[in-house]
C-alpha cells in the first residue's frame, strides 16, 4: 500500500480512502500494524482540528437518535460529522451499537457525514487504540466534528473521555425522586449531562431529573478546565429535535473557552502521554503473546510450582528474555 498516496488522499476528503485507512489500523497484522503507524505519522501534520465529544448513554437513552438529529443540524449549518464507536460489547456480541443504523439512516446517507462502527477486536483496550487513530484519521480527513459513542458499561467511559475533548453524558427521565444509578467517575468526566425525552408526559419528570443533575454536578469539585456554569445539565428531546441547538452552542462555548485559555491543547497534550503509555503497555503485553513466549512462560511456571526458583527470579528471567 502506498502510505503517501493514501495519505494525500485523506487529506484531500475522500472517504474510501478513509474507510481503507480505518480498516488498516484496526488490522492486526504486523506487517499493516507497521503501515498504519507510517500513515498515523504522515497525517500528524495535515494540521486539522475537529471538536471531538465523547457521547455516552445506556442502551435505550437515545444515542443513536440523538446522533441522527444532533448530526443532521450540524451537516445543516454546513459542518461535516464523522460518528465512531468504542462498543465494549461488540466483541461478545458480534454486534455493534452503531449497528442499527435504521436510528440513523438519514444521517449516513447525508453526504457530510461519515458513520464508522465499532472495530471487533476482543478487548476493550484493542478497541480503544484503534478507534482513538480513527478519530485522528477522520481529524485529518477534515471533518469538523466527530462524534465518538459509548455505551456505559464498565470502563468505555473512561476510555472515550481519554479521547475527547468534550464528555457529553446523556440520561433518561428518571421515574421515581431519586438519580440514577450515575457512577460518581463518570459525574466526574461530564461535561455536559443532557437529559434527553424531554417531551409529552415525560417533560415534567425530565426536567426534574436535569435539575436533580444540576445540583449533584455543583456538589463536585471545581475543574481548572470549566469555566462559570460548567459542568451543565440541560433537557433535550433528541427525537422531537428540541434543545440539541442549544446544546451545540453550550459545547461550542465551551471549547471556544478552554481553546482560549490553553485548556484545550493541555487536554491533548496529556491524551497523548496517556495513549503513548498505552501502547508502550500494550507491546509489551504482545510480547508475552507469542508461542515462543508463551513456552517461556510454562516451563518457568512449572519450575516456580517445584520450588526450583522464586517467582520473583523467575519472572525477572522472563522478562529479560522477552525484552531482547
Ligand atoms: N419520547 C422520546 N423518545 C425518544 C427520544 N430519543 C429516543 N427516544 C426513543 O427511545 C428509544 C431508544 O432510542 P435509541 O436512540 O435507539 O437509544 P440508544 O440505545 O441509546 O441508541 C427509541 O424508541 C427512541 O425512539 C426522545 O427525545 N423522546
Ligand atoms: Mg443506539
Amino acid at each position: 500500500m502506498d502510505i503517501a498516496d493514501l495519505s494525500a488522499r485523506i487529506t484531500g476528503g475522500d472517504r474510501r480512502a478513509l474507510a481503507r485507512a480505518i480498516t488498516l489500523i484496526e488490522s492486526t497484522r504486523a506487517d499493516q500494524r507497521g503501515q498504519a503507524a507510517a500513515l498515523m505519522e504522515a497525517l500528524k501534520s495535515a494540521g486539522r482540528e475537529a471538536i471531538r465529544i465523547g457521547l455516552s448513554g445506556t442502551p435505550g437513552v437515545g444515542k443513536s437518535t440523538f446522533i441522527e438529529n444532533f448530526g443532521l443540524m450540524l451537516t445543516g449549518q454546513g459542518l461535516r460529522v464523522a460518528v465512531l464507536a468504542v462498543d465494549p460489547s461488540s466483541a461478545r456480541s458480534g454486534g455493534s451499537i452503531l449497528g442499527d443504523k435504521t436510528r440513523m439512516e438519514r444521517l449516513s446517507r447525508d453526504a457530510r457525514a461519515f458513520i464508522r462502527p465499532s472495530p471487533s477486536q476482543t478487548h476493550l483496550g484493542g478497541v480503544a487504540r484503534r478507534t482513538r487513530e480513527a478519530v485522528a484519521l477522520c481529524e485529518a480527513a477534515g471533518f469538523d466534528v466527530v462524534l465518538i459513542e459509548t455505551v456505559g458499561v464498565g470502563q468505555s467511559e473512561t476510555v472515550v473521555a481519554e479521547m475527547s475533548d468534550l464528555f457529553v453524558l446523556l440520561l433518561a427521565p428518571a421515574g421515581g425522586d431519586e438519580l440514577q444509578g450515575v457512577k460518581r467517575g463518570i459525574m466526574e468526566m461530564a461535561d455536559l449531562i443532557l437529559v434527553n425525552k424531554a417531551d409529552g408526559d415525560l417533560k415534567p419528570a425530565a426536567t426534574r431529573t436535569c435539575s436533580d443533575y444540576a445540583g449533584a454536578l455543583r456538589l463536585l469539585r471545581r475543574r481548572p478546565q470549566d469555566p462559570e456554569g460548567f459542568p451543565k445539565a440541560m433537557t433535550v428531546s433528541a427525537l422531537h429535535d428540541d434543545g440539541l441547538v442549544r446544546a451545540w452552542a453550550e459545547m461550542t462555548a465551551l471549547v471556544a473557552w478552554r481553546r482560549e485559555q490553553g485548556h484545550f491543547a493541555a487536554r491533548r497534550a496529556e491524551q497523548a502521554r496517556y495513549w503513548f503509555a498505552e501502547e508502550v503497555r500494550h507491546g509489551l503485553l504482545a510480547r508475552l503473546d507469542t508461542p515462543a513466549a508463551r513456552a517461556l512462560m510454562q516451563d518457568h511456571a512449572a519450575r516456580v510450582a517445584a520450588g526450583d526458583v522464586t517467582p520473583a527470579v523467575a519472572a525477572a528471567e522472563v522478562l529479560a528474555r522477552i525484552g531482547e
